[in-house]
């Protein structure tokens, strides 16, 4: 197959910090299609990033006392983490306050400002803050931003303008030339009637009055506004400007754009009005996608947590669900271009029925089958007959279909095809009914065919899963017997027949463990709720004038901290409260009573390192002398948590 080459990146994401698993969407769909672009052994360069500067981050690090960048570094080390647990493996994380994209910028504003694209004037326009975009009047819904409906101000200042009035008959023509271009179809009748039709204005590119953002280098009063600054970091991430443009010639133009909608206006409009200005070619494809909905609204942190009572913090539900089926629902739930409403309960409804119930059942029903009838040892696929011929072909087909739905950017449909195939396979078990056949000796053969078929379907969805979900594919095919990548791949599920016979297969274990989601939705409602309480209170109950008079060095000095490493740990008798341990703290080992019973169970606490105040006087609890406290973290509800060391240390070691 040709080599060919495939770029695709996210929108870079503001570093709000509010991270919400409607902020997932758009890199999980991307991730998905750069692992399937992978998988047909193109040559793939997949980008993400973050979007630092502007006046919103300057504005919020003032309010914490620290620079943009102290402000910005925490929250994309944050972010960087939610890909890590989603599995999203991109080949750069670009952020715009690096040093190459930084200089990439100026290079491009000074390549506009030298063609006659960007002059200087004044600028006097409705300043939406939280979206960092300035409106003319007739913009203005109902005199608030069109985007996010917040209140605007008119601001005017010393300004860069580009050009953009010059580009709406060509980007007319774009449009009409490539349909593709732009989509799903509609995104594009909104630019053309809202946008391009009325005629664009010529747009504000620098701005004097924020200081955090790119300089211009050749008039040091100017930052570069936002947009083109951002925007930019599709080519400066492939070395654009930087000497060493390996990666853009090989890589540029993009093959896809993926965005959400409220920022089309600025992929399909004026990136490649600037992008045309710059001579450079377009990107193939632009995608606006749909939200996520909560409540009929569009999935933000504050209305989340106003209006209802879902857990929407995607560490926490990968941490709770694992990333495959937090992957699942984005890719699968959500109706590809179009908005999808979450919650929680659709959320455990997708894992019970598709991945729990369906996929499950079905790899576990027949490893079990396999290994009670046949010693774990894939029989020969002998004989056809019946609906065999029926289900060859449905596995077979699932290539081609799922193929035709990724060309189609439909990620949802894909998923569907594979599922068609897990389903006509857990049909084909109840109509060939193997435990009926295992009961007569001379079915032994037609048992066996039986069961490579499912094996054989099993693998085939298997692999065809490995760009949508990251963990289970894997694993299905591990308890196949196969390890090595030769019947991993795409050109191996075109075929019925690549599973051998005699291969070792094991009992799988359950996948996905199956959720009671009336229990479970109504513990997530009284953890939000209890948050959400909390929150209320901690400003109260956590305030500085808790703080003790002062202390000098030499008192604290006095109180000696040692790492402990816990033993054992039994419930004291009559007290609900008091766990007794002991603790080895360096050579000796210590009896240790603390109230932490209703918070950590005896089994939870041995092997945890815990910081023991080694110098208290010890003193008798329940009739058992205590040699010494365990440190805790105690919340505003009293919760305790015990505090331990962030990596691995000897017992005994000094706390300071
Ligand atoms: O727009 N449902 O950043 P951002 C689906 N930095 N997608 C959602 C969503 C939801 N509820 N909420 C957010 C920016 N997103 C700019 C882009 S591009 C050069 C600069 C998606 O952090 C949103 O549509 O506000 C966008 O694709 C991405 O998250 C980042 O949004």
């Amino acid at each position: 197959m040709e080599n060919k080459k495939y770029y695709i990146t996210t929108p870079i994401y503001y570093p709000s910090g509010n991270w919400h698993i409607g902020h997932t969407y758009t890199t999980v769909i991307c991730d998905t299609f750069a692992r399937y672009h992978k998988m047909l052994k193109e040559d793939v360069f997949f980008l993400t990033g973050t979007d630092e500067h502007g006046q919103k981050v300057e504005g919020k690090a003032r309010e914490k006392g620290v620079t943009p960048k102290q402000f910005v570094d925490p929250l994309v080390a944050e972010l960087k983490e939610i890909w890590r647990l989603l599995d999203v493996k991109y080949d750069r994380f670009i952020r715009t306050t690096d040093e190459d994209h930084v200089k990439g910028v100026q290079k491009i504003f000074k390549a506009l400002y030298d063609k006659g694209k960007i002059y200087k004037s004044t600028y006097e326009g409705w300043y939406c803050t939280p979206c960092e975009s300035f409106w003319t009047k007739t913009q203005l819904v109902g005199g608030k931003c069109p985007d996010c409906g917040r209140e605007v101000k008119l601001e005017t200042e010393e300004s860069y303008f580009f050009r953009l009035s010059e580009y709406a008959d060509k980007i007319l023509e774009l449009y009409e030339d490539n349909p593709e271009f732009l989509q799903p179809r509609s995104r594009m009748n909104e630019m053309v009637n809202n946008f391009l039709k009325p005629g664009l204005q010529d747009l504000c590119v620098s701005r004097t009055s924020v200081k955090w953002g790119v300089p211009v280098d050749f008039d040091r009063g100017h930052t570069v506004y936002v947009w083109i600054d951002a925007l930019s970091n599709y080519i400066t991430a492939l070395g654009y400007g930087s000497g060493d443009e390996r990666l853009f010639n090989k890589f540029w133009p993009a093959d896809l754009h993926m965005t959400g909608k409220e920022i089309i206006r600025f992929h399909a409009i004026i990136w490649p009005a600037i992008l045309m200005a710059l001579d450079l070619p377009l990107p193939k494809q632009v995608y606006g996608h749909g939200w996520l909905l909560i409540g009929g609204d569009k999935l933000s942190k504050s209305k989340a947590d106003k209006v209802s009572t879902e857990l929407t913090d995607p560490k926490e539900l990968v941490e709770r669900y694992g990333c495959d089926c937090v992957r699942y629902f984005l890719l699968r739930e959500i109706p590809f271009g179009s908005d999808g409403v979450y919650t929680n309960e659709s959320l455990l409804t997708r894992i019970n029925s598709d991945l729990a119930n369906d996929l499950g059942n079905l790899v576990s029903r027949t490893t079990a089958m396999i290994n009670q009838y046949f010693g774990g040892v894939l029989p020969e696929r002998g004989e056809q007959e019946g609906t065999d011929a029926e289900l060859v072909s449905v596995a077979e087909g699932v290539y081609g279909k799922v193929q035709a739905a990724m060309n189609a950017l439909d990620a949802p449909a894909a998923l569907e095809e594979i599922f068609r195939l897990i389903d006509r396979a857990n049909k084909y078990i109840d109509e060939t009914t193997p435990w009926i056949l295992a009961k007569d000796d001379s079915k032994k053969a037609r048992l066996g065919a039986v069961m490579y078929n499912l094996a054989e379907c099993i693998r085939i969805a298997a692999v065809m899963l490995k760009p949508y979900l990251t963990v289970c594919p894997d694993k299905i095919l591990g308890f196949l017997g196969i390890d090595g990548e030769s019947v991993k791949d795409f050109d191996t599920v075109k075929e019925f027949g690549c599973l051998k016979a005699g291969a070792k297969i094991e009992k799988a274990s359950p996948l996905f463990p199956r959720i009671d989601i009336k229990k479970e939705t109504a513990e997530i409602e009284k953890l939000v709720l209890s948050r959400k309480a909390a929150e209320q209170k901690a400003p109260e109950s956590h305030k500085n004038e808790d703080i003790k008079p002062e202390i000098t060095i030499d008192d604290f000095a006095k109180i000696q901290l040692k790492t402990g490493l816990v033993l054992t740990a039994e419930k004291v008798e009559k007290s609900d409260k008091l766990l007794k341990m002991s603790v080895r703290v360096g050579a000796e080992t210590r009896t240790i009573v603390s109230g932490i019973a209703k918070y950590y169970t005896p089994e939870e606490m041995v092997g945890k390192t815990v910081v023991v105040v080694a110098n208290l006087k010890p003193a008798k609890l329940r009739g058992i002398t205590s040699e010494g406290m365990i440190l805790c973290g105690e919340d505003s509800e009293g919760k305790l948590t015990i505090v331990t060391t962030l990596s691995e240390i000897e017992s005994g070691a000094t706390v300071r």
